[in-house]
């Protein structure tokens, strides 16, 4: 780990991509796992390495939806535990309900019991992945191995998180009946368009302020959430993100 002084006006950023670093070298990033982060990295340089109001609307629907489901999973691949490992064992602990799932695009059984390991040996113990399933479910119209689910886990759930997903999942998973939540920077990506909730933030500004969402919203009335649903409008999320990029782009 290299020395980033508190005061370097990049720390944050910069300590992200040690992370990823780190992660790379465990085994658990892969070498494409960089330039998806180099991507959102870009877009989060636009949007001024900040929280917008388009971000926490959507932190809200996010809420909801996952407080409504009566099977809410949470999916996470190579970069998503590199950079939020503890942060999803905090979210597990303070939400029971919520399941955990890996679900990896670079697939291989090896890598995908590191990431498993990695995760239980920060203390997220419920964990899940297909390979540990006598008999995995299976996602209608993808040929990966990312197909295969976990019963317990995004086999049976109705509300699905994902983040820094590919289109094709979050298409598929959309085209099953499940509820999406997105966390993706990028308000043009098919991922981002596919899901009924699409987070355009940082993954690591994003999940603390979920996680305590979540707590908020677990004394809220039903009906209140169902409302707070109606009244999100996806579509206006993205062009507002959209929208601040442009401006981010003029160097506003
Ligand atoms: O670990 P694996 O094998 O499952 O692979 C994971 C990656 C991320 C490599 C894989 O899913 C992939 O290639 O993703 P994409 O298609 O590049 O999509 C990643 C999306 O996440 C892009 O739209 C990025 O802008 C966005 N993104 C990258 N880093 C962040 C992010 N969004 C939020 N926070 C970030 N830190």
């Amino acid at each position: 780990m290299s020395d980033i002084p508190d005061t370097h006006p990049r720390a944050a950023s910069l300590r992200l991509r040690e992370r990823l670093v780190e992660g790379l070298h465990a085994g658990i990033v892969t070498e494409t796992g960089l330039i998806a982060h180099g991507r959102g990295e870009a877009i989060d340089y636009l949007l001024g390495e900040r929280t917008h109001p388009f971000a926490e609307r959507a932190v809200a629907a996010a809420s909801a939806v996952l407080t409504l489901a009566a099977h809410p999973v949470v999916t996470t691949n190579g970069n998503v535990v590199a950079l939020v490992g503890r942060e999803l064992v905090a979210l597990a602990e303070h939400h029971p309900r919520l399941a955990f799932e890996v679900n990896l695009f670079h697939h291989s059984p090896e890598r995908a019991q590191r990431v498993l390991s990695h995760l239980r040996g920060l203390g997220l113990a419920r964990a899940m992945h297909f390979s540990e399933s006598a008999a995995p479910a299976v996602l209608p119209g993808l040929d990966s191995a990312r197909r295969f689910m976990h019963p317990e886990g995004v086999g049976k759930a109705d509300a699905v998180l994902v983040a820094l997903e590919d289109g094709d999942r979050c298409q598929a998973l959309v085209a099953s009946g499940r509820t999406v939540v997105a966390i993706d920077l990028n308000p043009l990506s098919r991922t981002a368009k596919m899901a009924q909730v699409t987070i355009v933030d940082e993954l690591t500004r994003v999940v603390p302020a979920l996680d305590r969402q979540l707590l908020t919203d677990r004394t809220a009335p039903r009906e209140e959430l169902e409302r707070r649903l109606a009244e999100y409008d996806n579509r206006a999320v993205l062009r507002e993100a959209v929208a601040a990029i442009r401006t981010g782009f003029a160097g506003e």
